[in-house]
């Protein structure tokens, strides 16, 4: 297993489409398993392929708490069957915009089909904040991230703060 990097916004590869895997073989296993890790360790409830920088359709997600059993699902081109009319609020972060929450509503539940670690095709319901968090993967997939959610004036204070963190980050080493 390996910690990979996260990317952070601005950037244009959170912003691409990604493609869906042919099956899920060793490499994506390999690579399920090492977002897994890097999820735990930043740490968060999910993450997309598109986040480390793989433009594939591979998520994962944990929403057990740290002193609960672990239940990890590793996913792979996901598709959404039924979503409810109903939605539900949570106030959502991004390993890709550290710092920065906002409330975003979305359906409250879906059904969804993927193919797991295994490659065998799983249809499931899924209800509350696992709901919530494997919409806010599938975004990543499609390049949205949840600023894309909320308010032009919201999402530009967001991006311009990362903006210009980013900036400061490469420009200290060569005025230090
Ligand atoms: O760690 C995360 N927490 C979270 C909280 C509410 C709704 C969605 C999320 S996902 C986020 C990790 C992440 O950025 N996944 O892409
Ligand atoms: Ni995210």
């Amino acid at each position: 297993m390996a910690l990979l990097s996260i990317i952070t916004a601005p950037d244009p590869r959170l912003k691409i489409k990604a493609k869906p895997v042919k099956a899920v073989n060793d490499e994506i296993r390999r690579l399920m398993d090492d977002m897994l890790e890097t999820m735990y360790a930043a740490p968060g409830i999910g993450l997309a392929a598109p986040q480390v920088g793989v433009a594939k359709r591979v998520l994962v997600v944990d929403i057990a708490r740290e002193n609960e059993k672990p239940q990890p699902l590793r996913i792979a081109n996901p598709e959404i069957l039924w979503r409810s009319e109903e939605l539900a609020t949570y106030n959502e972060g991004c390993l890709s915009l550290p710092e920065h929450y906002a409330d975003v509503s979305r359906p409250a539940r879906i059904k969804l089909r993927y193919l797991d670690h295994e490659n065998e095709i799983r249809e499931v319901e899924l209800e509350g904040l696992l709901a919530t968090c494997v919409q806010h993967e599938m975004d990543h997939l499609e390049g949205v991230l949840f600023v894309d959610h909320i308010s032009p004036l919201k999402r530009n204070i967001i991006l311009r703060k990362l903006a210009k963190l980013k900036r400061q980050k490469t420009t200290e080493t060569v005025s230090a």
